[in-house]
């Protein structure tokens, strides 16, 4: 009987201290930026520019050379990301204006929601640019929803859309922070609305002058043109200077408020996007221009929130992983003296296109995964993409992926166990190529070869393009006429995806 009782509670002791000791479920941390090009971090190359605090990470992680995000454009990508489903079967899922309704789905199969399932608090501070509400139509005075919530984010800290478009306010839980009812607030992208003066007809009153023939001459905000017409809401207008500190002090808070338990954070940055003003402790820091002044800032962002995660004890067993939604672009609309303060730096690092073009400097971007736990560091080739972060993560929690029909779960290839990766990738700019095996197919398209206001290299041809991504990365040499059979093949493989 002593001895049966015994034996139970070294049993009992045994089982508890299995407890104790078992991995608590990783912290997971997306930091998304917002046209940071492939070749914009040191840790990519880079020789003009120095990002310590990303190369830190990278250093300690996974740093991905063939990583992606599904599209060109910022909405696409950012739409990929959290549906685990091409941008391209979905009408509406273009570059967004400020006032459209949210395009995501909010039936728990968001990849917010896998990480509520999964017993996660899931946070959301930054960029949102996915919509609201159900209608264009909304009244901005009142909590907005359907939003963030109701795709699975317990807290939210956003603006709308893009920094360079109406409204430029920030919503909290989808609440505008420093509503005044005395000033209700409303938005327009068709007519203007309110008499307040417009970047088209006082130019005087910018403090960073639009390009001509771009749209950003609209409502003026913090003496800016913007994309859009707004009224009201004079005091709960943001500074694009403040907007570093305001989202950085709104993430440290989620994580310090959550570092008991298993927390998922999407921290969605505005850099190095139009318009580039810096924070004045930022400015001609990089002698690169505002552009790398905003990449200094983005960097120091990222040491900021590491510094905390190991300041709390966290750092080993939390994931961070770095992206950015499409590739870089130089003159996005405004005079901010883009390329002549370059100075020989490449923004697309050897790769050929940019920002809004179907070539690998569109969608090939940083793509860095750490995890000290668990992760080897290292340099993986293998072929992955933002759109696999909801399969695989549903798959690591057991859990079922619903709806996101083109995510795959590579969690091994994250981990850096498989070289691999996915099989094929489709990528999107105004049209659609397929990599496979390092060939890459982009289709014939009318569309234009260059877009002179932001000098983008499309990638456009009317006749198919076939590039072996092994011996040529940077896309000079088509060799579509000499491999007839490979281009048939993935003609057929890229249509076969459209059909599924
Ligand atoms: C374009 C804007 C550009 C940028 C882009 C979206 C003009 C001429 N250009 O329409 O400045 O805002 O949309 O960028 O207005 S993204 O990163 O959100 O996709
Ligand atoms: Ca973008």
């Amino acid at each position: 009987m002593t001895h049966k009782f015994l034996l139970s509670f070294i049993f009992c002791l045994a089982g508890f201290s299995f407890y104790a000791g078992a991995q608590k479920k990783p912290n997971v941390i997306i930091i998304y930026a917002d046209d940071l090009g492939y070749g914009d971090l040191s840790c990519y190359g880079a020789t003009k520019i120095s990002t310590p605090n990303i190369d830190a990470l990278a250093k300690k992680g996974l740093r991905f050379t063939n990583g992606h995000s599904t599209a060109s454009t910022c909405t696409p990508s950012r739409y990929s990301l959290m549906t685990g489903r091409y941008a391209w079967r979905k009408k509406g899922t273009g570059v967004l204006p400020g006032d459209a309704a949210l395009i995501v789905p909010t039936d728990n199969s968001a990849l917010p929601s896998i990480f509520q399932q999964a017993g996660y608090k899931t946070g959301l501070v930054g960029k949102w640019h996915l919509g609201l509400g159900n209608a264009v139509e909304k009244d901005w005075n009142k909590e907005v929803t359907p939003g963030p919530r109701e795709t699975g984010f317990d807290y939210s800290f956003i603006f709308p859309a893009t920094a360079d478009r109406v409204p430029n306010v920030f919503l909290e839980n989808q609440l505008v922070v420093g509503l005044d009812a005395n000033d209700p607030i409303m938005v327009d992208y068709k007519n203007p609305v309110g008499d307040e003066p417009t970047g088209k007809d006082h130019p005087e009153l910018l403090k960073m002058p639009a390009e001509v023939g771009h749209g950003h001459n609209q409502t003026i905000v913090n003496g800016v043109g913007r994309i859009g017409y707004m009224k009201g809401g004079k005091l709960a207008r943001w500074t694009d200077e403040e907007l570093p500190f305001t989202f950085l002090t709104k993430a440290k808070s989620f994580i310090e408020d959550h570092q008991q338990e298993p927390f998922f954070l999407y921290y969605a940055l505005t850099e190095p996007h139009v318009p580039r003003l810096p924070a004045t402790m930022f400015k001609g820091k990089s002698e690169l221009g505002y552009r790398g002044d905003v990449i200094l800032q983005l960097d120091w962002a990222v040491g900021e929130i590491t510094k905390q995660l190991k300041h709390l004890g966290l750092d080993k067993n939390t994931i961070i992983i770095f992206s950015s939604d499409n590739g870089p672009v130089v003159m996005d609309g405004y005079e901010d003296g883009g390329f002549e303060k370059l100075n020989g730096h490449k923004p697309a690092g050897i790769l050929r296109g940019s920002k809004y073009s179907i070539l690998e400097g569109g969608t090939r971007a940083p793509f860095i995964v750490s995890w000290p736990a668990e992760i080897k560091p290292g340099v993986s080739d293998a072929l992955v993409s933002q759109i696999d972060f909801l399969a695989s993560f549903a798959g690591f929690f057991n859990l079922e992926n619903k709806n996101g029909i083109d995510s795959k779960n590579i969690w091994n290839a994250f981990m850096g166990k498989d070289k691999k990766g996915r099989d094929y990738f489709v990528e999107q700019s105004s049209q659609l190529a397929i990599v496979k095996d390092n060939w890459k197919y982009i289709r014939p398209s009318n569309g234009l070869a260059t877009y002179k206001l932001t000098h983008t290299d499309t990638g456009n041809l009317p006749t198919a393009q076939l590039y072996n991504l092994t011996d040529d990365l940077g896309e000079k040499n088509n060799v579509a006429e000499k491999y007839p059979e490979k281009v048939k093949e993935l003609e057929a493989l890229l249509n076969a995806e459209e059909a599924r």
